[in-house]
């Protein structure tokens, strides 16, 4: 496939100061008429980008355009002969309700909505369909006024009113120059929740939030999170909102989670709605991070922009690094980290190690929707963390000041963001920008040598970085490694040069020796590292059981604790993957069941502890890798882990869930840490639990102790496992993102058989892409021991999904695609059948995107 490629950037040659849109919207045959201030300022051709545009007119400064005047091909228009400074005027008509792909202008139950990033602007008119062109807009839409009462467009309301024919129009004004990728439009019947913002320079922002008819007061907990975003913002960074007007919209059609348009983002409903029977605590914690994740990017992407999609990471790493830190400051800062990291290993680890893997800025791509990936995001946000290690919170901070200061209103780049920490800090950071080029997830080997006649601890660091694809040989990069002396008695060994006990290496070489020298007659201190997940690494270690059983007790860290019990978790899982008639280490689970018990005070954390390294993760360390054999370890250690707790599950599952319901954070805490309770139930597989879990089910007041009840019975079958099934379903069956999470339970622990049945549901919907989600990713990408199952079954119900969806919606189809990642690495069974699977994709002709991906992956 054709790349795109960052060596070849040149600027356009023209500026566009300001642009008028004028819509007239009908459903089959919109008309959009444009017209642009343009005004040279470099030598080159005049070139706009269009897609399935119909072209009714053209003109330059009023003069009509021949047909010989332009060219139009490959999704180009180019005017051969353009004066230096012009007005051009396009009039196109499109076809939204025709727009499948969901980029552009579209049709979402009856609404309009549009999604532009990254080149959804050119499916609308004829325009320099790149970041670095940024423009004042201006905006007229006219449609029928009882069909489409609200119109929406980005910036502030300007005039409004009737027009003949049942006809109505309002205009928007947006100040802020903005590329083409921010702008948006929304037209149709909507509730809306209201409310208010009075920013730190005092100056008053209408809010509202669009939702379906009679959904306004599910949309409340958004509109919580958009004004704690906003305080947040001002108190955290210093930067208030700059209009007068902020919407948000809800739309059930929608490729992404949601959009940060200027001043009005567009969402996924599954974003906004919420309600305490609906959602569950991790819905309600997701609205709150991604409803600040899009308003976050009001500075981080809008004010400041990138000069090119190779820099996208500039926006998007930044901004998850932003709102990790509002969720952190929020709620629990360890049990934050804990989730992102966990997220980043079953994501982003797993794309650096297979076919897809590339850097978090590449040097090139063939398909730009397939450049939104774990590594743009997860990736870059943990390298702006470990930024923070390297330099400290005090020139981090300062950096950023710089940044808001010296780039606003510009399109800029990773160098651009770099030369301001760079200032702030004094150091030079051209080998931590290393980190932006070189794909793959580096391992740090840590060597400890104790000599007792010197206090002297020697500890020798190295680190590797695998070869990834068409980049063979990794330089070092600096690795900030955050690290404690711990005493084994809750507290910190002091050492020359360090801090409390504490110090953050560097490990920028191959391989680095750092001595540290204790008081003289001290005991050996036992080594805490990567503290926090300071760097995005693995790190292997010389520790046994034993030796790892000893640092969980004496750690101070509560990632490091957690991340203890992970290791100790995996390695015993493959210890009985290699031993099938070996029990469960007695003395390992116990531990592991004490360390519940110890935390249950902190009731978020408990839960996590409680969690085993699911089989993505585990699949990871083995290689050729058996997903079904994984599993089944799995489940036997989750099992014995379930016995040790037995009468702790029962203990606390009496207690009363918390009432009334608040999606606080001290309650989701007391609920993760029952639902928790709720799943080891299941784990003890017995007919008792299946009965016990039906009448929890039946009596739970709140989604997620009701969902985590019916994830448990799902693997029981019987008639507890069927009633449950149908009563969620005939309860929820007129609420589509409740019936998602029905879809979702089912696929995600079901067979093969399951999933073509479920992909055969009458509520089974193509054109929606959750509702694609819910089977087909819930099913390749959480269940991996069935889609991955030898016989190929679960790889050909996958396959045939994508091929459907990817003649409506190409971008959903290449995501759904990127669950055979892995192949590579299965044993040979279900790995010639992937192959095989993925090689019928290739012969079929699919999509662009689609393409990317199957190419990349049989590479
Ligand atoms: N910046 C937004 C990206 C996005 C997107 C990209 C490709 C296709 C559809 C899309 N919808 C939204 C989301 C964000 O990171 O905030
Ligand atoms: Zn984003």
């Amino acid at each position: 496939p054709v790349s795109v490629k960052l060596e070849d950037y040149t600027p356009y040659p023209f500026e566009i100061d300001s642009v008028s849109l004028d819509f007239s919207l009908e459903l089959e045959a919109t008309r959009v008429r444009t017209k642009m201030s343009v005004r040279r300022v470099r030598p080159g051709e005049f070139v706009l980008d269009g897609e399935g545009l119909t072209l009714n007119d053209i003109s330059i400064d009023g003069s009509p355009l021949q047909v010989s005047d332009y060219k139009i091909a490959d999704n180009k228009l180019t005017i051969a002969d353009v004066p230096d400074t012009f007005t051009l005027e396009t009039d196109v008509t499109i076809n939204p309700k025709a727009n499948t792909a969901l980029s552009g202008l579209y049709v979402s139950a009856g609404r309009f909505c549009s999604q532009c990033e990254a080149t959804g602007f050119r499916r609308i008119t004829y325009w320099p369909d790149r970041p670095d062109v940024m423009s004042r807009f201006h905006v007229r839409i006219d449609a029928d006024k009882a069909t489409y009462p609200i119109l929406l467009s980005n910036g502030t309301p300007g005039k409004a009113g009737d027009l003949p024919g049942g006809r109505h129009f309002a205009e928007w004004d947006d100040p802020h120059p903005k590329p083409s990728y921010l702008f948006a439009l929304c037209a149709g019947d909507y509730d809306v929740w209201r409310d208010s913002f009075t920013t730190m320079n005092g100056d008053h922002v209408d809010l509202g939030v669009y939702v379906d008819k009679g959904q306004a007061d599910r949309a409340e907990w958004a509109m919580e999170s958009l004004k704690a975003s906003m305080k947040w913002d001002e108190e955290r960074f210093g930067r208030a909102y700059d209009l007068g007007v902020f919407n948000i919209v809800a739309v059930r059609d929608f490729n992404f989670g949601a959009m940060e348009n200027k001043g009005l983002n567009i969402f996924n409903s599954a974003y906004v709605l919420a309600s305490p029977d609906s959602a569950t605590d991790a819905d309600f914690e997701a609205i709150e991070s991604i409803v600040g994740h899009e308003y976050f990017h009001n500075w981080t992407g809008n004010r400041i922009t990138c000069r090119d999609w190779f820099q996208l990471c500039l926006k998007e790493g930044l901004t998850v690094f932003r709102d990790q830190e509002f969720s952190s400051d929020l709620r629990s800062r360890p049990v934050q980290r804990i989730k992102d990291v966990m997220r980043l290993r079953a994501r982003q680890f797993a794309e650096d190690g297979g076919p897809l893997a590339h850097p978090v800025r590449p040097q090139a791509y063939g398909s730009i929707d397939n450049l939104y990936t774990a590594t743009v995001y997860e990736k870059g946000a943990e390298l702006i963390r470990a930024l923070t290690v390297l330099i400290g919170d005090d020139a981090f901070n300062k950096g950023m000041q710089i940044y808001f200061d010296e780039y606003d209103g510009t399109a800029s780049t990773i160098e651009d963001f770099y030369s301001c920490f760079e200032k702030a800090s004094g150091k030079d950071l051209s080998q931590f920008r290393l980190w932006y080029a070189q794909a793959g997830t580096p391992e740090v080997t840590v060597v400890e040598e104790w000599d007792e006649a010197k206090s002297e601890l020697t500890l020798t660091l190295s680190q590797k970085t695998p070869p990834t694809p068409k980049q063979d040989k990794k330089k070092p990069v600096p690795i900030p490694l955050r690290a404690a002396l711990l005493d084994g008695k809750g507290g910190h060994v002091e050492a020359e040069g360090w801090q409390d006990g504490e110090t953050v290496i560097v490990l920028d070489k191959a391989e680095k020796t750092v001595k540290v020298n204790l008081s003289k007659g001290s005991a050996r201190p036992l080594l805490s590292i990567n503290r926090e997940f300071s760097a995005p690494v693995r790190v292997r270690r010389d520790l046994d059981k034993a030796g790892l059983l000893k640092l969980a007790a004496a750690e101070t860290d509560p990632f490091n604790i957690w991340d203890c019990f992970q290791s100790l978790a995996k390695t015993e899982i493959f210890r009985l993957l290699d031993e099938p008639q070996s029990p469960p280490d007695d003395a390992l689970v116990s531990a592991m069941a004490d360390a519940v018990r110890l935390n249950e005070s902190d009731p978020a954390f408990a839960a996590l502890l409680t969690v085993l390294p699911d089989v993505g993760e585990l699949f990871q360390d083995r290689e050729p890798a058996d997903p079904a054999g994984l599993d089944s370890a799995r489940k036997r250690l989750r099992k014995a882990f379930a016995e040790a707790l037995a009468g702790d599950i029962t203990r606390i599952l009496e207690q009363p869930s918390p009432t009334p319901f608040k999606p606080s954070a001290e309650q989701a805490g007391t609920r993760a840490l029952r639902g928790a309770m709720i799943g080891l139930t299941g784990a003890l597989g017995t007919p008792e639990a299946a009965s016990q879990l039906k009448s929890h089910f039946d009596s739970a007041s709140n989604m997620t102790e009701s969902l985590a009840c019916l994830r448990s019975l799902i693997p029981l079958p019987g008639k507890a496992r069927d009633e449950a099934i149908e009563t969620f379903y005939a309860r929820w069956k007129d609420n589509p993102l409740v019936i998602d999470k029905w879809f979702a339970v089912q696929a995600g622990q079901g067979t093969a058989e399951d999933a073509r049945r479920l992909s055969e549901h009458p509520d089974f919907d193509m054109s929606n892409p959750n509702r694609v989600r819910s089977v087909a990713a819930a099913f390749s990408m959480t269940n991996l021991a069935a889609f991955h199952a030898p016989d190929g079954k679960g790889h050909e119900v996958i396959a045939d999904i994508i091929q459907r969806a990817d003649k409506l919606n190409p971008a959903l189809a290449a995501r759904l695609l990127t669950s055979f990642e892995q192949w590579k690495k299965l044993e040979p069974k279900a790995r010639a059948s992937a192959k095989t699977v993925l090689e019928r994709l290739q012969e079929a002709g699919l999509s662009k995107n689609a393409m990317d991906i199957v190419t990349r992956a049989l590479d």
